[in-house]
């Protein structure tokens, strides 16, 4: 058996929950901030059974369960996606036909029974503060806190140093938080002095990011170096906390590629068009309605035409243009 899982909280502590009920098993998570199974996974999941958990990619999977590669596969995700129907995949994922599920812990304790610390990591994990206010959800994440003795505190805590390892760009730091939190309380994951100097290096690259971000007007602009995947949270705090309408945030040091990151507020939820134009500019591009990120190769010219194509577009949503 393998388990392959996304590189996040959630995706950690999913995987460690299957290790719990099944027993030790190798780890593998894709390359960090894509989502594609490169060849080292490829060469790995050569097995009887493989548990796929908390990576939206049904696709991709099915193109591997037809390539013969492993005899069988267990999916469990809380996406809303395309459900997989495959003779060789036992799909679990609620999310798309009962009720939204917060997590994949709360999927994979669902399927193996399981409760503990690590149902609820996941959670908050993914939705932050957020999780107790969800309906059902919320009361659950209570319970279980109430019976392990834990506090809100200690799981945001544990849950930013979890993505410590994903966040710096570790591969096989998430692989081996996975392994360690299979048999971690979390005392232990408090504890472990390596995540927690991770945890403040990326804290302080985040923080002089935010404080050397330029404002006019309502759109905010930031340019910095890091080998870390600390740009979404840049935009984040920008957003959120210092109330900038837009964001424009630009890594030149992300290991040999450039990274442009765009964020809108919650009135100016429109970014569809301007991702369609940096696509089309061969600017490879994903995002949604608030949110858009770009990553290519380190090059000035395609960097200016991309912020020539954001200018252009945040004009046209009313902003101040000046860069
Ligand atoms: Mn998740």
């Amino acid at each position: 058996m393998v388990v392959v899982h996304h590189w996040d909280a959630d995706g950690i502590s999913s995987a460690a929950i299957i290790l719990r009920e099944k027993g030790r098993m190798p780890l593998l998570t894709p390359p960090v901030g894509e989502f594609r199974f490169d060849e080292r996974i490829k060469n790995n999941i050569n097995s009887e059974l493989v548990y796929f958990v908390d990576l939206n990619m049904p696709e991709e999977v099915v193109k591997l369960a037809n390539s013969g590669l492993f005899a069988k596969a267990v999916f469990i995700d809380h996406h809303i996606q395309n459900p997989i129907v495959h003779r060789n995949i036992i799909y679990h994922n609620p999310s798309v036909s009962r009720v939204e599920y917060p997590s994949a812990s709360f999927v994979a304790s669902e399927v193996f029974d399981h409760t503990s610390y690590l149902t609820i990591i996941g959670a908050v994990g993914d939705l932050g503060k957020k999780i107790f206010e969800i309906e059902n959800f919320g009361e659950r994440v209570e319970k279980i806190m109430e019976a392990e003795g834990l506090k809100k505190g200690e799981l945001f805590e544990a849950v930013k140093l979890i993505d410590s390892n994903y966040l710096s760009m570790d591969r096989y730091g998430v692989e081996e938080a996975a392994f360690f939190l299979s048999k971690a309380d979390i005392d232990d994951i408090l504890e472990r002095e390596d995540w927690i100097r991770k945890a403040e290096k990326i804290e302080k690259e985040i923080k002089d990011a935010v404080n050397s971000a330029i404002f006019r007007g309502e759109v905010a602009f930031v340019s910095f170096n890091s080998s870390n995947a600390i740009v979404s949270k840049v935009a984040r705090e920008l957003v959120w906390n210092k109330k900038a309408g837009a964001c424009i945030a630009v890594n030149k040091g992300f290991n040999g590629k450039y990274q442009l990151y765009v964020r809108l507020n919650k009135k100016n939820w429109r970014m569809k068009t301007l991702i369609e134009k940096l696509k089309s500019a061969g600017i490879k591009t994903g995002g949604k309605a608030e949110v858009l990120g770009s990553v290519f190769d380190a090059n000035d010219e395609l960097l200016n035409e991309a912020l020539r194509i954001v200018r252009e577009e945040l004009a046209k949503m009313g902003f101040e243009v000046w860069l």
